[in-house]
């Protein structure tokens, strides 16, 4: 076969490409903490809710020795001001959550340097927080972003139960923490929500949290559900969470062919002082995870790890089990050094059937900050990639940019979880 002759490679115009192209690409989002608008006080947005983030709280404790409790007694406001003077004026905001807002900040159109905090919060006075919500969208060109939603968060239940108009960029995620983990109480409020429960898996208790799923699968049209489990998770064994993952969770997620999402690894409460900010991290042992994935073939599985240490062997893992997808450089992996590293290892080992990064974002603005640093590091890592690809004879059109960076973005994830049957019903419901 005559082979063409390797035409001059531009390394500084690829580059260029790739940029553009991950510029442009509109990001699905597929975990955050975020709320639609419709949800009131639960969606947290503005100076104050971003000064207040816990990742900015945790570092802003490093510099402050009053008591924890003599902060967490204090304002909203007060908490902010406190973080701002600990983080930004104390020092350069150079840690990744300072800098995002920075970021922010600057993309919003305000100059950090020179705004102090009442006249940054007089700019965000102006604003409706549905007006808003849709600004930061669009600013950060993130097309949707999946919620995270629990049936045993009172308030956020109150709405759903009322019912509401959903916000088309906001989608669901069915969160079930209580339920596998804290099964001793989670069984008392299930049961005071009407459901024949007891304590002990009886066949009718899993008859009736089948119904309890259902019910919450049909209200809120989930994307997956999912669970955070601890460093120690094992499967199977006789625990609760095991039986309960065994007789009610996957048998559902089967029956309406939802994917379940594991993020794995978080060692709650480390420092219960800091309240949300006192979760720490812990070396998971994949066995576990790869013993679901066998023994689950055409269950789908949602994961991601927390400690950079077991990002290689995870990798793996997902190259054994085409029912595994890998997303995002979840919370403390989620910082340009780390992203660098797992998403080089993640396109070395998977190509692109990844999903590159979720923000996790809990404060709308966040969405800004967090996808523009994610999108510096994913072109780095792209351009590295590609130019790589390119020296080896062969170089991407500006189309094949755009379909490969959308996989990373989104693309991969809405491929993994194609529509199951049972699940097409609800979809045409919620339309
Ligand atoms: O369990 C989770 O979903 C984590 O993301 C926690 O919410 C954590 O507090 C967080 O916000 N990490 O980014
Ligand atoms: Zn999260």
């Amino acid at each position: 076969m005559k082979t063409s002759p390797n035409k001059r490679l531009d390394p500084r115009r690829l580059s260029q490409r790739i940029a553009a192209t991950v510029a442009a690409a509109p990001v699905r989002d597929i975990h955050t903490h975020l709320y639609d608008p419709a949800f009131g006080k639960l969606l947290l947005w503005g100076i104050d809710d971003l000064l207040t983030y816990h990742y900015l709280v945790a570092e802003a404790f490093r510099q402050l020795d009053l008591p924890y409790e003599n902060f967490w007694e204090l304002e909203k406001s007060q908490q902010a001001e406190l973080v701002w003077r600990s983080l930004f004026l104390g020092r350069a905001p150079i840690s990744e959550a300072a800098r995002g807002v920075i970021t922010t900040l600057n993309r919003l159109g305000l100059d950090a340097r020179q705004g102090d905090l009442p006249s940054i919060r007089r700019w965000f006075k102006d604003w409706k927080p549905a007006d808003y919500v849709d600004h930061c969208l669009n600013l950060a060109n993130v097309q949707s972003v999946c919620m995270t939603n629990s049936p045993f968060d009172a308030d956020e239940r109150k709405i759903w139960e009322t019912g509401f108009h959903r916000h088309p960029r906001f989608e669901s995620g069915l969160r079930l923490d209580p339920l596998l983990l804290s099964w001793k109480s989670s069984f008392r409020e299930i049961q005071s929500s009407g459901y024949k429960v007891k304590s002990t898996l009886t066949k009718e208790t899993i008859l009736e949290l089948r119904r309890f799923l259902r019910d919450w699968t049909t209200r809120i049209n989930p994307n997956y559900a999912m669970v955070s489990l601890p460093p120690s998770f094992c499967y199977p064994t006789d625990s609760i969470t095991s039986q309960l993952l065994e007789k009610v969770v996957l048998p559902h997620c089967s029956e309406f062919g939802l994917p379940f999402a594991m993020m794995v690894g978080v060692r709650r409460a480390v420092n219960p002082e800091l309240g949300l900010a006192g979760d720490g991290l812990g070396l998971s042992n994949l066995r576990g995870l790869e013993n679901l994935c066998q023994q689950y073939p055409d269950q789908k599985f949602l994961v991601t790890l927390l400690a950079r240490e077991n990002q290689h062997e995870l990798c793996v893992l997902a190259r054994k089990f085409r029912n595994l997808h890998l997303f995002g450089c979840w919370w403390f992996t989620n910082i340009p050094s780390i992203i660098q590293e797992m998403t080089t290892m993640r396109l070395e080992l998977l190509g692109f059937s990844f999903t590159a990064q979720h923000s996790d974002a809990r404060v709308v603005d966040q969405l800004i900050y967090k996808w523009d640093h994610s999108r510096e590091v994913i072109t780095n890592v792209l351009q590295q990639s590609y130019c790589r690809l390119a020296s080896s004879g062969w170089e991407p059109s500006d189309d094949e940019l755009k379909r490969d960076v959308g996989l990373l973005l989104g693309g991969s994830f809405g491929d993994f979880c194609r529509i199951h049957p049972a699940k097409q019903i609800i979809e045409t419901r919620h339309r």
